[in-house]
């Protein structure tokens, strides 16, 4: 069977239906976004259908495979281990689906912080992952989704503050360094 389709098949054994739907949702706007960037179509939806295959691993066990791993592990992942899915999804894609694609693991690895200097594929990923048709609503959504298809670094830069604003409204979550510094790179690119 193709690759694709082995992911695919496993993601919605795996996964809950309404995670499913997103990966494939992500999935979908990364070949879009890869077809308008020009992107390899195939790595854009293997990464796509892959981001999330970590989401449900449990906080305990996100935190083992990262110390067996070798993954030095800040204070805010421990306290927040829900941000070692793409790491630990990085790794599972690698051993697991035998990805060796160092964009594709890269562009899992990062998904949910961004990370400065983002390559094309990192900046699919974290845009498709923000914008898929089934994510529920957020405010400035539309204007974001109009954006992908225009400008990625500007886009990058209205998900990173969106974001960063959100967590602050939720009883001040803690925000990852890397966010910050995620933020930081591309408002200074754009300005
Ligand atoms: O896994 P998804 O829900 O599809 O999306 P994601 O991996 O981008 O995770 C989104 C969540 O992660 C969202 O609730 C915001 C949160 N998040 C993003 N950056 C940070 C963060 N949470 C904390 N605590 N700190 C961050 O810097
Ligand atoms: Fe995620
Ligand atoms: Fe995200
Ligand atoms: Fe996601």
């Amino acid at each position: 069977r193709k690759l694709i389709q082995q992911i695919d098949y496993d993601m919605k054994n795996r996964l809950p239906e309404k995670r499913y739907i997103h990966t494939q949702g992500v999935a979908f706007i990364a070949a879009a976004l890869a077809m308008r960037y020009g992107y390899n179509i195939k790595d854009a939806q293997i990464a796509g259908l892959l981001h999330d295959c970590a989401k449900y691993m449990g906080d305990e066990k996100l935190i083992t495979i990262c110390n067996l791993s070798g993954i030095n592990l800040s204070d805010v992942e421990l306290n927040n281990p829900y941000l070692l899915h793409g790491k630990v999804g990085a790794l599972i894609a690698a051993e697991e689906y035998t990805i060796k694609d160092d964009n594709i693991l890269n562009a899992i690895r990062y998904h949910t912080t961004g990370k400065p200097e983002m390559n094309l594929l990192e900046k699919i990923i974290f845009i498709a992952d923000y914008i898929e048709p089934s994510r529920k609503k957020i405010p400035g959504l539309d204007e974001i989704r109009q954006s992908a298809f225009i400008d990625m670094d500007q886009t990058v830069f209205m998900i990173l503050s969106n974001t960063i604003s959100y967590l602050k409204d939720e009883n001040e979550k803690e925000i990852d360094p890397v966010t910050v510094e995620a933020l930081n790179y591309y408002t200074i690119e754009r300005s």
